[in-house]
């Protein structure tokens, strides 16, 4: 089994020095607990920082704690102080976490917080170096290092790295407020897979990426710097038998009794969550006090359970949180409580886990109403521990989970009456009915487990190795490269069809900017001048165009996508008798279209239109788009036309047009000992396929294709033609 090394902000076991001795106990948190069985299970090493500062350790300490953690597959990434505040409690709480939980004005942007986020993922990079070995798996985890990807990609550059983020990713609106927005997502972007909660959360990623660095997508595909990068959608699920089976656990009863005790026969309505003003437990304070208000007869028949985790305490908003959580219930029990009863039992502490267990267990109805939350786990854990028992989830649906968990009762956060008429619907619900709901919740919990999340997650990522060794094994090797020589250098008669943009120039946003430079004038040139050689252009471009740049070379030119043929020296003419009276009917919806479409232009050809949309808003494009080709489609059923994606541009012609069936014009015209034919989008497709198996077909990019063969980039390809033209010098020279 190959070994994993998963990385996270903290170990799953803290250390601490207490009087001068060393201690070690298992972190408390959801990644860490629910990781538990699958990384003792798999071949894992976990990296990740202690939990303690570096400076309460001496070097003894530091080599002793390593050599420790060692034993428990785990290696420490040692923090100060200052990182910690700096990088933990600074950029990464207080700048992504509110926003990536849409509280903007929580969010603050100090230079200093990131440059110590920089600082620390690069403290990780030189962990995880530091022990790597070839082969290894790289899974990262979460916002505190989403610059971690790039990081390790560019020392190792085929390594195979993960990454899942915990948190919702938020609309692009809300994260390009970030100065260091391109960074994060270029980081990010160094991974294989990136995997999410929820399909939103990837939409909002990937449209992130498209507006604020113009990298495309398809299918949640990312093609970027000659990698296949991957988003996937992995619901993260809970430790399931863990929870199910908690009526075994030993003096569980005792736990219950004593709870019952203090509580008596009211119903307990439940509230768990770290104190985070992103789970919205002053908004469900207000909706119980609003239901005790308009329900006096619930008053002494009910209990609010309210456990509230210390969590970031080193943060402004969090101690805020606090005071005013404090006061309302304060409040609430003050208006509402008698002398027997208490109508909320606070909890301010992590509560041992058999209390825990013991609470969801007996709980009638758990309130878990946060404003954001990339999934929730409590939610789950509560549905899980219910076991044959009834019980009421209400959720809120801005968790993750409620995508999962349709059987809840899905509220509205941010409505107090929402919550409070849920939290009276549950407490009147028929028990037959609850029992019913849980089980369908409990049903998919089972099956989709914290350890099938993993593995899922691991499967996914070995797939994208195997398929990026298949497209690794399409790249012509050096080997390949020398029989292709040998082979160009014993043929007479050698037949090359090259396509322009992005095979022989960069693709250019701005298209008429795409002007050949003066070495690729020479390169071709060079290449015509050898008697032996017939060298075509096949290109989606204007005849004008094509004419300006290459009309006084030895060349053959094919524009529009084969409407138009030149051959050297002579006049462009049609290559099949072509329609034009179509275009009429045509242009007044495409014009209408541009109108409709800003930043998009039409292109009017002899024979054919160009829709071009690059410079539009990637959005609205891609709407329009879909809409245009049904327009298209029902208006032109009996026109003959065929209606072709490019590369953000849509084409419109004659149907039968296409690279493939214009470059029979030259392929059948000889016979030819050597063909050679580069393209690099969906366009020069129907060119390979349309060629004899014996061809040198060539991709430029390392994205699928029916070429035979790929070369990674325009400048590798441009050294390819070189290289042939030199060798031809060199025979001519014996
Ligand atoms: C982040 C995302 C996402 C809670 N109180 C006690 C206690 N817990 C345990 C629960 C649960 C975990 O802590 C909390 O997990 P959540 O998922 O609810 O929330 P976050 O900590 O915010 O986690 C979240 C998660 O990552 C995983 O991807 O779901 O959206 O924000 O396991 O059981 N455990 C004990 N005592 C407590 O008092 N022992």
């Amino acid at each position: 089994m190959q070994r994993l090394l998963l990385i996270s902000n903290r170990l799953p076991i803290t250390v601490e020095k207490k009087k001068g001795t060393l201690s070690y106990t298992k972190s408390v948190g959801g990644l860490a607990t629910g990781l538990d069985s699958f990384y003792r299970s798999y071949n894992c090493s976990w990296i990740g920082w202690p939990g303690t500062y570096s400076e309460r350790f001496n070097e003894n300490d530091t080599q002793q704690i390593t050599e420790s953690l060692l034993d428990q597959k785990c290696s420490p990434v040692f923090l100060s102080k200052n990182d910690i505040d700096n990088y933990y409690y600074g950029f990464s709480n207080r700048t992504i976490w509110p926003l990536f939980h849409y509280f903007p004005l929580y969010a603050v942007y100090q230079k200093e917080h990131w440059k110590s986020y920089v600082e620390v993922n690069k403290k990780f990079r030189d962990a995880v170096l530091g022990i790597y070995e070839k082969n290894d798996f790289i899974w990262i985890h979460d916002y505190q290092l989403m610059l971690l990807p790039n990081l390790i990609r560019e020392h190792i550059p085929d390594a195979n790295i993960g990454f899942f983020l915990h948190i919702p990713f938020p609309s692009m609106e809300i994260f390009r407020l970030i100065p260091w927005r391109k960074e994060l997502l270029a980081g990010m972007l160094g991974a294989d897979l990136i995997g999410f909660h929820t399909y939103d959360y990837i939409r909002h990623f990937l449209n992130s990426i498209r507006r604020l660095l113009g990298i495309e997508h398809k299918l949640s595909q990312i093609i970027y710097q000659n990698r296949i990068i991957r988003t996937d959608v992995f619901p993260m699920g809970i430790e399931y038998e863990h929870f199910a089976n908690i009526k075994n656990i030993p003096d569980l009863n005792k736990e219950e009794k004593h709870i019952k005790k203090s509580i008596g026969n009211r119903k307990i309505i439940l509230s768990i969550d770290r104190l985070d003003y992103t789970k919205g437990i002053l908004q469900r304070l207000e909706a119980f006090d609003w239901l005790l208000d308009k329900n006096p007869q619930l008053k002494g028949k009910v209990t609010m359970v309210l456990v509230e985790v210390p969590s970031r305490t080193g943060v402004d908003s969090y101690r805020m949180l606090k005071k005013r959580s404090d006061e309302l219930i304060g409040r609430i029990n003050g208006k509402h409580g008698t002398i027997e009863w208490a109508p909320i039992l606070n909890f301010y502490r992590v509560l041992p886990f058999k209390t825990l267990a013991a609470f969801y267990h007996l709980a009638d109805v758990a309130v878990i109403t946060p404003l954001r939350d990339g999934m929730n786990l409590v939610a789950k854990e509560y549905v899980a521990a219910k076991g044959d028992n009834n019980g009421v989830l209400v959720l809120s649906e801005m968790a993750g989970a409620a995508r999962e968990m349709a059987e809840a009762i899905i509220v509205n956060p941010n409505s107090i009456e929402d919550i409070a008429n849920a939290i009276k619907e549950a407490l009147e619900m028929d028990p037959q009915e609850q029992i019913s709901r849980i089980k369908n919740m409990q049903n998919r919990l089972k099956r989709y487990d914290v350890n099938r999340w993993a593995h899922d997650f691991m499967l996914r990522l070995k797939q994208i190795e195997h398929s990026r060794e298949m497209l690794k094994s399409k790249i012509l090797s050096s080997e390949e490269r020398n029989t292709l020589e040998l082979n160009y250098a014993d043929s007479r008669k050698n037949l090359f069809l090259l396509d322009y943009d992005g095979t022989l120039v960069p693709f250019s946003r701005k298209p008429r900017h795409a002007v050949p430079d003066d070495d690729l004038i020479q390169l071709l040139n060079d290449l015509c001048a050898d008697p032996r050689n017939t060298v075509a252009i096949i290109s989606g471009r204007d005849c004008e165009s094509l004419q300006k740049w290459f009309g006084d070379l030895e060349l053959n030119i094919f524009a529009e996508h084969g409407v138009w043929f030149k051959e050297k020296r002579q006049d462009w003419r049609t290559l099949e008798p072509q329609q034009k009276e179509w275009k009429d009917e045509v242009r007044p919806i495409l014009e209408m279209y541009v109108d409709r479409t800003p930043g998009s232009f039409l292109e009017e050809k002899e024979y054919s239109f160009s829709w071009h949309y690059r410079n539009s808003d990637p959005e609205l494009a891609l709407i329009r788009v879909r809409e245009l080709k049904d327009t298209l489609i029902h208006l032109t059923t009996n026109l003959n036309l065929g209606v072709m994606d490019g590369n953000e541009v849509l084409e419109i012609k004659n149907a039968g047009i296409n690279k493939g069936a214009a470059a029979k014009a030259l392929l059948f015209k000889e016979k030819w000992d050597f063909v050679l034919a580069a393209g690099d989008d969906i366009t020069d497709e129907d060119l390979f396929t349309s060629l004899p198996d014996t061809t040198y077909s060539i991709k430029i990019g390392l994205s699928p294709s029916s070429a035979r063969y790929s070369i990674e980039s325009i400048n590798d390809f441009r050294n390819l033609l070189s290289s042939l033209s030199l060798n031809r010098t060199e025979i001519t020279a014996f």
